[in-house]
């Protein structure tokens, strides 16, 4: 760090500045600074996704263009990682308060062979901020770390999250393999992660393919007042 960045007063920076420091302290890893950004824009009333969405997740934005171009390396993006994960640590318990009652439940997991996760832990956080329960199995779950845990915690969303082109196609075995055991459809399938598309989701029979987040939060809420209709029909 250079003696000029050394001299920088977080709390003497308006909004935007801020905004703008922390952009360049993810890149650099900075776990301190961010923390410290994310707490000062709380204090300035900023609401917690707002903090989510516009500091930490524009900040890793560019960190993924960089290393894309080859600029940044694995290190370098683990520490932004890192730091990322210090910001998005001071705002879960946030976003879950903030939150709507109990709505329904979900098991999410990065799929095997894939280690990203601030993508599916981020789609976590915001499922519990609209009050699902969520039970998150990390990464790297093959087709039967899936299975027992439905099997054992009975969700109504099965979640999966994957980063690489070399592992979504994995999403596929295990929704092949609920078909052959015939409990396909007592789930709802939403599979998301940077390389997918919706024509992706469709071709391996997901319920939805989920862009961001904040569509995921929309597209549970959507299956999950279908599935209530469903129950209220039958009754
Ligand atoms: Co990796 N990596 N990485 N990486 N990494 C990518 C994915 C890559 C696109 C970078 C690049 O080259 N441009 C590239 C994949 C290329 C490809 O397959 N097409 C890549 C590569 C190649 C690799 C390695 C192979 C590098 C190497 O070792 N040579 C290696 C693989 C390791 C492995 O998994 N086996 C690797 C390793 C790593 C790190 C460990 C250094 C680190 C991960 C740290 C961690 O997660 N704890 C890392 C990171 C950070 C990235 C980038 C830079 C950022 C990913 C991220 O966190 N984004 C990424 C570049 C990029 O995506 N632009 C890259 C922020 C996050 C908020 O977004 O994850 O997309 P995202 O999640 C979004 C949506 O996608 C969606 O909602 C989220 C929030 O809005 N979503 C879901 C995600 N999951 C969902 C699940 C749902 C719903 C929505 O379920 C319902």
């Amino acid at each position: 760090m250079s003696d000029q960045e050394d001299d920088i007063i977080l709390s003497e920076l308006n909004d935007e500045d801020l905004v703008a420091q922390m952009f360049d302290d993810l890149y650099d890893g900075l776990k301190d600074e961010i923390e410290e950004g994310v707490n000062l824009l709380l204090a300035r009333d900023w609401t917690p996704y707002r903090v989510l969405t516009e500091a930490l997740v524009g900040g890793m934005t560019i960190v993924g263009h960089d290393f894309r171009d080859g600029i940044l390396f694995v290190p370098e993006v683990l520490l932004a990682a890192n730091a990322m994960k210090g910001g998005m640590a001071i705002l879960k318990p946030l976003l879950i308060a903030t939150g709507a009652p109990r709505v329904g439940k979900m098991v999410i997991g990065t799929v095997k062979g894939d280690i990203h996760d601030i993508g599916k832990n981020l789609v976590g956080m915001m499922m519990e901020g609209a009050g699902f329960e969520v039970v998150d199995l990390g990464i790297n779950n093959s087709v039967d770390a899936y299975l027992e845990a439905i099997e054992r915690e009975g969700p109504d969303i099965l979640g999966m999250s994957a980063l690489l082109t070399t592992t979504m196609p994995y999403m596929k075995v295990v929704i092949d393999t609920l078909i052959e055991k015939g409990i396909r459809d007592d789930y709802t399938v939403l599979v998301g992660g940077a390389p997918l598309n919706e024509e992706f989701g469709k071709a391996i029979g997901a319920d939805a393919y989920c862009r961001d987040a904040a569509v995921a939060v929309e597209t549970a809420k959507e299956f999950m007042a279908r599935k209530h209709n469903r129950m209220a029909a039958n009754v």
